[in-house]
């Protein structure tokens, strides 16, 4: 069974950390019902949800894929790289130790969840301005004893590893290349993302379906020409508060 941890949205919202696009109004309300929306989508695809509270002082806390990575053998609880996010890793590992054994990132590491990308025992992590390189050693020294390999990944323009690339199909990477090399994924089949749409290749695969933002249109035809499933949402709201599709779940299977 898959478990998907999702968290409402915060109200202050509105002061979420900001790093590659400029401030605009956040409607909360707007935004509040995307993120049901989303949830729905989610269990529609089959995930059970479990829905944590909003943390309404933590204004990024609805991002909750940036506080843990959870693989079949154990669960990272990373270590931030914005300091307004630490604290919003202690309510996830609460849930999380129930299914989990844990490990942390420790000080002076930093790791975001976005910023990890699992192509099943190659783990990719986006050497970023939230996660840097103590972190990534960390992080290396904790998965390999479990059969992962780990590998840096530079970006720039980006704010994570998964805001440039994420896999949509067997075998095959959504990508900005823009934003990241490709060359580091080695023998992979790439889909990039239409010029004119360069935040469109964050999407979430649920067994063979991609939850994909209405937002891409352009790059949307090109998923389905290649016999890509998806469902859109709107999810707009959010993407004001630097947010992607990837963001808002942790899921794992139990
Ligand atoms: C931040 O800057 O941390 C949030 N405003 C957005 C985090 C998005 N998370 C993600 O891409 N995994």
């Amino acid at each position: 069974m898959l478990m998907a941890i999702t968290r409402g949205v915060s109200p202050r919202i509105t002061e979420c950390e900001l790093t590659h696009v400029t401030r605009e109004p956040i409607n909360f309300q707007r935004a509040q019902t995307q993120h049901q929306q989303y949830e729905e989508l989610l269990v529609e695809l089959g995930c059970k949800l479990i829905k944590l509270p909003a943390e309404s002082e933590l204004p990024d806390s609805v991002f909750v894929e940036d506080t843990a990575v959870v693989l079949d053998e154990l669960a990272v609880i990373t270590r931030p790289g914005a300091e307004s996010r630490r604290a919003e890793t202690g309510s996830i590992a609460a849930v999380l130790k129930q299914y989990r054994k844990l490990f942390y990132i420790k000080p002076p590491g930093t790791l975001d969840g976005g910023d990890v990308l699992q192509i099943s025992k190659s783990l990719y992590v986006g050497l970023s301005q939230r996660s840097n390189q103590q972190g990534i050693e960390q992080f290396h020294k904790i998965l390999s004893s479990f059969g992962y390999s780990v590998t840096a990944v530079t970006l720039h323009d980006c704010l994570h590893l998964k805001s440039a690339v994420t896999q949509v199909a067997d075998n095959t990477l959504l990508i900005n290349r823009q934003w990241v090399d490709d060359k580091v994924f080695g023998n992979m089949r790439f889909i990039d993302v239409s010029p004119t749409e360069p935040f469109a290749a964050n999407a979430v695969r649920i067994g063979n379906t991609l939850i994909y933002p209405s937002a891409f249109p352009m790059t949307h035809q090109k998923l389905v020409a290649q016999s890509i499933d998806l469902r859109t949402v709107d999810a707009s709201e959010l993407a004001k508060a630097e947010g992607g599709v990837t963001c808002c779940n942790l899921i794992f299977k139990v």
